[in-house]
């Protein structure tokens, strides 16, 4: 019987290919998909999303982390799916129009997949009808947008006057993040949320989705 916590263990490590096999044995094993996701999957990454914000790991270590974590959701998901365990939203992600730094943008996606969302990942250099449309045709709950340069940042302003336009702006959640982005500027344009970093993204998100 495969033990959780070895699954836990290798996620922070960064070990993609065990943690794979891992997960693979625990399901055909008849373990319960909700305990393999949450006692060992999520927790091993909410130990690396903690570590990260007290800054004891680094960017590099969360990166493997959160590979080792899409490997072992990739035989988890469609079960999850069956059983909509731990079901947290869908949430459309990008980076503005003008804008292709994606690392941070990704890890976000990463993580928030691990919390259970769906995330709708549109790319890089997101026009804000492309936003929009997928807003609007997905039914989205959260909206979360990654801009890494200055002149790009007012791109978020036009994305959320663009869902007032189209009227869905009470709809949908609006979060931002990136290098140069602050709380006073996710004020300033309107947006429902800010977080600094991809594990306060997780928070964020959650705290979002309660206040629907
Ligand atoms: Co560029 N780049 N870059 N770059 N690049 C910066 C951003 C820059 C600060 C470098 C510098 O000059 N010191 C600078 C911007 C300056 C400014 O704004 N005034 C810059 C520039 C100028 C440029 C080009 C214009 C360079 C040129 O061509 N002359 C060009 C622009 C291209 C374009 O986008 N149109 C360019 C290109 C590139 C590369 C392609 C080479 C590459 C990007 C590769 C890629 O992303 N696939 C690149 C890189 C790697 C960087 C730096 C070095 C690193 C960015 C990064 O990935 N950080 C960056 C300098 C720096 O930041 N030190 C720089 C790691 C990542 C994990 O952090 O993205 O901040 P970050 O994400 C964090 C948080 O911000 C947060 O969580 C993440 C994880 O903790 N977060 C969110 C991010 N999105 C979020 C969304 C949320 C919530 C939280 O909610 C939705």
């Amino acid at each position: 019987m495969i033990d959780l916590k070895e699954i836990r263990q290798k996620l922070i490590q960064g070990m993609a290919p065990e943690v794979k096999e891992l997960v693979q044995k625990a399901i055909d094993e008849g373990q319960d998909v909700g305990s393999i996701l949450n006692d060992g999957l999520l927790a091993g990454m909410s130990v690396v999303g903690e570590r990260f914000k007290k800054a004891e790991v680094f960017f590099p270590e969360v990166l493997v982390a959160a590979n080792a974590m899409k490997a072992g959701m990739e035989s988890l998901k469609p079960l999850l799916a069956e059983k909509n365990i731990g079901y947290s939203g869908k949430a459309v992600l990008g980076t503005v129009r003008g804008d292709l730094h994606d690392i941070g943008k990704n890890l976000v996606g990463m993580m928030l997949e691990g919390a259970g969302f769906e995330v709708i990942d549109l790319g890089v250099d997101v026009s804000p009808e492309r936003f929009v449309e997928t807003v609007k045709g997905e039914n989205a709950d959260i909206i979360g947008m990654s801009s890494l340069i200055t002149t790009t940042m007012p791109m978020m302003k036009r994305v959320i006057e663009s869902l007032s336009t189209a009227l869905i702006r009470e709809r949908v959640k609006v979060m931002v993040g990136g290098a140069p982005i602050t709380q006073q500027y996710a004020d300033e344009i309107g947006a429902d949320g800010f977080a600094p970093d991809a594990a306060t993204a997780v928070d964020k998100a959650k705290e979002l989705m309660g206040s629907r």
